[in-house]
């Protein structure tokens, strides 16, 4: 980072930095040498996890000679402007198979362990997935990452190493119960910590003004109390393109100013408790999605990773005698949501403190480098931070944030001169119900960009949550509809399928999507379509064991694989599956079907509730209880089977999308910003049940109305029934098929006779339905059943799935990346 510090005599210390060639024995080698002198332990004695963290430390000895290389690279060319990513969650899954897939390296690495006796797979299994984000936003981040270094693009990523990742779940009668994620506690061997390029985060204290030398006043911030931000560097691998990107998470550690004078007063177990408040910080991730957690830590985590990753992009990435007001030209950072909006005023606190620019200047700097993604479109998901306690915990900032709103507001009185009404909605300070300092309206505010993630989320973007403001700028608004990366969830996670593929159109679709498009004529092709049917035979036979062995569940055989997965939200309306699911058992229950000419089917649920979210907990309760009763009545004739793995992750997923058939996206149109489950479930060749919400839109223009089940309120026939007046009672009344299901999950039948188990979740169903579930039900059965005749063709299903891969290219990460450097970060890309 700095210049050369050293100068070695040895031509051995002089040359480029290599990594072990690309050979069985070599790698054996390597291997051996981790275990024996990294591990400490001889191969006969050593455990599972020895060899799974020699194994690990031995790929990144192959990626860690690109990163050097990568890193010099970007040092020695004429330096270029990069993206600084910053977000609060990277829900990574595991790291192994994609290090060895990027670094080609599968095969000999799979050698290299037989010939130590080893079964590579069962150092897979022994890998903890870092599950540092929540949902689709975080597993979002971590594709971006990797769709970054594909593509050779100039950019570091910046979030925080959270000592505990998204809680483990476990189910006791029926409920969920969080267990703690300690995913570092058998060690983290992709992280590489560097103690010295440790970097100070303040917090507190009071403002005051000075008089500077030359003369004019000043403000100056002296906090109360500070950490320090340690700095870990994860190695992002681009796709066998040599190139190695960073991913920087920060960890909280105490400084020893912190509890000097209690450790002088003598107080020794004091000062130690001091220290783990400090710590605290990074301790654990908030468990909330799609909904904003209010609590002081939570502000204190994002201007903690923030301010860390500015002033290590300004001190150590930049040259020493870098000059901040060519900021603009070298780094444009991306703000993942609200999450890190304090890297506005903070920036701005450099640029006047730091280095005494004056406000002007410093605003047109500041207004240069952050451009905003928005992920929701709930009102009640847009960040708000008390100004008390924006004033508590970071005065300077306030004072700012107060004066950027004063600028702003003045310019909105001249444009809109006497619309009071308009500036107080549009000011970044809110009145009511608390004076709040309102996060989306800031990050809109201070960049050069605002984005949806889908099309129609973009759209409602403009026209509802930031309407005045697109009315304002316009050109600010733009869309960049989310994408997957196929390596991850394609290339690895269904290997049958890409063999397939490559044996049929080439290898190239894996960092060129949009090749898929050379399957449709596939569709046509018998031979294919049985290929294609067995690839998802073999994937259900997978899961299938994987289920067993991770849950002791037992998965019927050919059945059709429906498959809902997803974070538990009302507005996701996993409720509505559940009316289907218990449409179909009471069919099957009360006689008014012949088992035998039902199509079988299999409903897989994933989805973990926020721990304080009432009503999602009781929805994951009703869906154990519900599956319990169906699975054991022998009414049902093995023709239905419901199944929920506790602990959906990144793992699970990787097994189960690649199995399914039918794909579940049915929130309440104009509620799902985008969706990216939806995207890996069509790359994998099932077919979609879904509203017209996010990204299903585009799934479905893009893939043909004869290849998707669309059913359900459009977005403005939701409006107008809102405004209208909504009484789901009216359903409920009128619909005998809608009644039945209530009334027997009413009765208590699926929860041993308790109906007060259930009273919460009926009652909110029938007097509330915030979410529409009962206006749409009648619609989703219809297209259910056109599901199950569908499914009887499986000719014809095959040839549906087919052209769903096919033709959803689109949704590679790869694309959504080439969209935000073309239309956004104008950054360079190339190896
Ligand atoms: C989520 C949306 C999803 C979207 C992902 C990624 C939040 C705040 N938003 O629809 O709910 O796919 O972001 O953009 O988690």
């Amino acid at each position: 980072e700095t210049g050369p510090r050293h100068t070695p005599t040895s031509t051995l210390a002089n040359g480029p930095v290599i990594s072990p060639p690309h050979t069985v024995d070599a790698f054996v080698k390597a291997f051996l040498h981790e275990l024996n002198f990294g591990q400490g332990v001889p191969l006969s004695r050593s455990s599972v996890n020895d060899q799974y963290l020699a194994l690990a430390r031995t790929v990144r000895s192959y990626l860690m000679a690109r990163w050097l290389e990568t890193a010099r690279r970007r040092r020695t060319d004429k330096p270029a402007k990069m993206v600084g990513y910053l977000s609060a969650e990277y829900l990574l899954g595991r790291q192994l198979d994609n290090a060895l897939l990027a670094t080609e390296l599968t095969d000999i690495a799979t050698e290299a362990m037989v010939a130590c006796g080893i079964e590579i797979d069962d150092l897979r299994q022994q890998e903890v997935e870092p599950g540092l984000g929540n949902g689709g936003l975080g597993r979002l981040a971590a594709c971006f990452i990797d769709s970054m270094a594909t593509l050779g693009a100039s950019s570091i990523a910046y979030g925080i190493r959270y000592e505990y990742g998204i809680f483990q779940q476990t189910f006791v009668d029926n409920r969920q119960v969080e267990k703690p994620d300690a995913w570092l506690s058998m060690g983290g061997p992709w992280g590489v910590v560097h103690p010295e390029m440790e970097v100070p985060v303040n917090f507190g204290g009071h403002v005051e003004t000075y008089v500077g030398e030359d003369g004019r006043e000043r403000r100056r911030w002296t906090p109360a109390w500070g950490v320090m931000a340690l700095r870990y560097n994860y190695m992002v691998p681009g796709y066998q393109n040599g190139v190695v990107n960073t991913l920087r998470l920060w960890r909280a550690r105490a400084t020893e100013s912190f509890d000097l004078h209690i450790f002088n007063a003598g107080d020794y177990a004091e000062a130690v408790r001091a220290q783990t408040f400090a710590e605290n910080i990074s301790k654990v991730l908030y468990p909330e999605d799609s909904t904003p957690q209010g609590k002081e830590l939570r502000l204190q985590q994002q201007y903690f990773f923030v301010a860390a990753s500015i002033k290590d992009f300004i001190q150590h990435t930049m040259p020493k005698d870098f000059d901040v007001r060519d900021l603009p030209e070298r780094i444009i950072f991306q703000l993942n949501d609200t999450h890190p909006v304090i890297g506005i005023p903070e920036l701005m606190r450099i640029l006047l403190d730091e280095h005494d620019l004056e406000w002007e200047e410093a605003w047109a700097i500041t207004k240069q480098c952050f451009a905003y993604t928005c992920h929701t479109l709930l009102p009640e998901a847009l960040e708000v931070w008390p100004v008390s306690l924006m004033e508590r915990l970071l005065p300077r900032h306030m004072e700012i944030i107060y004066r950027i709103n004063e600028d702003f507001v003045a310019e909105l009185r001249e444009t809109y001169p006497g619309d009071e009404l308009r500036v107080r909605r549009m000011s970044i300070i809110a009145d009511h119900p608390e004076r709040s300092v309102r996060m989306a309206h800031l990050a809109t505010v201070a960049s050069v960009k605002v984005n949806g993630v889908a099309a129609l989320h973009s759209e409602l973007l403009k026209e509802k949550v930031l309407n005045d403001f697109s009315e304002l700028w316009p050109e600010r608004f733009t869309n960049v509809t989310n994408g997957v990366t196929p390596r991850r969830f394609i290339k690895l996670s269904n290997p049958e399928q890409s063999k397939l593929i490559s044996d049929t159109i080439g290898k190239g679709w894996v960092a060129n999507l949009d090749r898929l498009e050379e399957l449709v004529g596939y569709a046509d092709d018998a031979d294919f379509r049985e290929k294609f049917r067995a690839v998802k035979a073999h994937n259900k036979t997978r899961i299938r064991n994987v289920l067993v062995s991770r849950d002791g569940i037992a998965l019927p055989e050919g059945h059709l694989l429906d498959v809902m997965v997803k974070r538990l939200h009302e507005y996701k309306r996993q409720s509505l599956k559940l009316l289907h699911i218990v449409t179909l058992y009471d069919r099957l229950i009360s006689g008014e079907v012949e088992p035998s000419t039902v199509t079988p089917r299999t409903v897989v649920f994933g989805a973990k509730a926020a721990p304080g979210y009432a009503m999602a907990k009781e929805t994951i309760f009703l869906i154990n209880s519900v599956a319990q009763t169906v699975n054991n009545d022998p009414r049902v004739d093995g023709r239905l089977f419901v199944a929920f793995p506790p602990n959906y992750n990144v793992t699970l997923a990787e097994k189960l999308i690649p199995a399914a058939d039918l794909s579940e996206q049915i929130s309440l149109a104009g509620k799902e910003a985008s969706g990216t489950g939806n995207m890996k479930f069509a790359l994998n060749g099932a077919l979609t049940i879904g509203t017209d919400d996010g990204a299903n839109v585009e799934i479905r223009q893009l893939v043909g109305d004869e290849n998707f089940f669309l059913f359900g309120m459009t977005e403005p026939e939701v409006a107008e029934l809102q405004a209208k007046g909504y009484r789901p009672g009216e359903y409920y009344e009128r619909d005998p098929q809608l009644r039945r299901a209530i009334d027997l999950i009413a009765s208590g039948h699926f929860t041993k006779g308790s109906r007060d188990a259930v009273s919460s979740f009926v009652g909110d169903l029938l007097y509330n339905d915030r979410f529409l579930a009962l206006a749409d039900y009648a619609a989703y059965i219809e297209a259910q059943d056109k599901v199950e005749a569908a499914y009887g063709d499986q000719d014809n299903w095959s040839r549906m799935a087919i052209l769903n891969v096919a033709r959803t290219g689109f949704f590679s990460s790869d694309r959504s990346i080439r969209d935000y450097i073309d239309r956004i970060w104008h950054v360079k890309t190339g190896v």
